[in-house]
């Protein structure tokens, strides 16, 4: 079935408008953890998460999402303490130098609350509310954007033997039920972001699926997010480790930009503006 993708809403932080209904949005990827799958343990000290978010925003990333808690496949969960302990000066410093809003990718609504006091204006939260169902409140009443993302359980347990009869249904539906949940709690309707959620608790014939009908997502109404950046799937075709996956991330970049996503989350900022640029020019003349 053919979608034509919906012109989504433009996303309000604080005083300024991301344009989502415009174009697609580059957010770039600050992880502050010894684990991530993609840059796990480089960005662990904060001064160097802030050199590295700062060089993103430089590059061109219209948002950065600072990260304290790796979701890599069996992971297990990190304390609130020193989850705030690693993101909160880093969250802190971009937002007060980065020139760019800062979200929060956390599952918990106690280090979003703390992240949005210290200057966070988005919250990512891959659980989609249903880790700590605080959270949708904590988005509510700060008025910020708040993305919903799909997974099939939790990190520890989301790829042992993930299984759908129809993904791409499926995914929409949840995706459905949770921007309902978050507007039930108080969250804006122009607020939310929907995400299917790649490698999270997906095989790889479940992330094409997803990726190939990606513009059925723009039916819920909300901008929608992708992160593919360095991800398995993209290794296990290349056979490539998780710093040699530029060409085949921008390939899916391009794929997504073309079926109507208004995000990316991304690790190599410089080269994904370029890809993302490029892909809408070509849309943009070969629909006139
Ligand atoms: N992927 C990761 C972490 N957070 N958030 C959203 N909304 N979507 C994603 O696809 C996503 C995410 C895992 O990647 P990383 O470990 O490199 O940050």
């Amino acid at each position: 079935m053919s979608v034509v993708p919906l012109v989504p809403h433009d996303l309000r932080v604080g005083d300024r408008v991301l344009p989502t209904s415009r174009r697609c949005l580059v957010m770039g990827v600050v992880n502050v953890t010894p684990d991530s799958f993609s840059d796990g343990g480089r960005f662990l000290d904060p001064a160097a998460a802030v050199d590295h978010g700062l060089a993103l925003a430089a590059e061109g990333a219209d948002l950065l999402d600072v990260g304290g808690e790796s979701t890599r496949p069996g992971a297990t969960d990190v304390p609130a303490a020193v989850e705030l302990e690693r993101v909160l000066p880093v969250v802190e410093e971009l937002a007060r130098s980065g020139g760019v809003p800062v979200s929060i990718d956390t599952r918990k609504a106690t280090v979003a609350a703390a992240a949005l006091s210290a200057g966070a204006t988005m919250v990512n939260d891959v659980s989609a509310g249903r880790h700590d169902p605080d959270l949708l409140g904590v988005a509510a009443d700060a008025k910020v954007p708040l993305v919903l993302m799909h997974m099939l359980g939790t990190p520890a347990t989301m790829q042992d033997d993930p299984r759908y009869d129809d993904v791409v249904a499926e995914v929409e539906e949840f995706l459905a039920e949770r921007c309902r949940a978050a507007e039930a709690a108080g969250v804006d309707h122009q607020a939310l972001v929907v995400d299917p959620g790649i490698g999270f608790g997906k095989r790889d014939q479940d992330n094409y699926a997803l990726l190939d009908q990606l513009a059925r997502f723009t039916r819920l109404g909300h901008p929608v997010m992708v992160g593919t950046s360095r991800k398995a799937f993209i290794g296990r075709v290349l056979d490539s480790p998780a710093d040699q996956r530029l060409e085949g991330t921008a390939v899916t970049v391009v794929w997504v930009v073309e079926r109507g996503a208004r995000i990316v989350r991304v690790h190599d900022v410089a080269p994904m503006v370029r890809a993302v640029r490029m892909t809408e020019a070509m849309l943009r003349w070969g629909a006139t």
